[in-house]
């Protein structure tokens, strides 16, 4: 995955409606392979926001460094540091991007669509992500074994995209919630990309997804990530 792209690119993605081009100020901690670290690159992609990518890598420990720990004390990537202030998990993140830099906007005006939109990003980031975090899954692989450690993932992913799937069941928009990428789309795709890469998901079972992910891959917010 791309660390982030050229300040004319992330224009581009944000169309006409992007702020003026700022000086660089906000850093964001990420590491490549982790799914609410995209969820915050993609909607600086879509806002059209220059960053400073500043690396966590998680498979050397580097969310235990004292630095990073003064910034998310739980020790998981990402953080956002937005001059003086200092923002550490993705939702809370995107609520943030959301109300400062309100080009694209990523949650609908309308209750009901609004409210669909934060009850996807919900269960993926409450239902699904933490049951695959590394350190669930380090202490399964600990107690018992690592095939018991995928299962669990498996397990758990599945029974998320089941409720997924029906909660879209009928979706005729060429996102998640409609036309445009939105909150839903910023936390169904990097779920759904690690779901086949990482945990070898099978997606047949799941059209609704399957075809959502198709489109994702085509979309430059998105392609700026893989
Ligand atoms: N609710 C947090 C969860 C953050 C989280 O679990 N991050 C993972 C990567 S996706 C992490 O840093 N795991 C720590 C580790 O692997 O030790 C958020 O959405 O930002």
């Amino acid at each position: 995955m791309a660390s982030g792209c050229s300040s004319n690119a992330l224009q581009a993605i944000a169309g006409a409606g992007a702020a003026p081009e700022a000086p660089v100020k906000l850093k964001l901690y990420s590491f490549w392979r982790s799914s609410c670290s995209q969820r915050v690159r993609i909607a600086l992609n879509l806002k059209g926001l220059e960053y400073e990518y500043k690396p966590v890598n998680l498979l050397a420990n580097e969310q235990s460094d004292p630095e990073f720990e003064r910034l998310n004390p739980i020790k998981y990537a990402p953080a956002l540091v937005d001059g003086d202030t200092v923002i550490a998990d993705s939702f809370a993140i995107l609520m943030y991007l959301e109300d400062m830099y309100p080009q694209h906007p990523l949650l609908p005006q309308d209750p009901q669509n609004r409210a669909l939109n934060i009850q996807i990003a919900s269960i993926v980031s409450s239902s699904i992500q933490p049951l695959q975090n590394y350190p669930v899954l380090n202490f399964i692989e600990e107690k018992l074994d690592s095939n018991e450690a995928i299962k669990w993932t498996q397990h758990h992913i599945n029974r998320g995209f089941t409720a997924l799937e029906k909660l879209l069941k009928g979706c005729n928009t060429t996102y998640a919630t409609g036309n445009e990428i939105q909150l839903a789309d910023i936390f169904l795709e990097p779920q759904i990309y690690g779901g086949i890469k990482r945990f070898g998901i099978d997606m047949s079972i799941y059209p609704v997804l399957a075809r959502l992910h198709e489109a994702y891959m085509e979309h430059p917010a998105f392609l700026a990530e893989e």
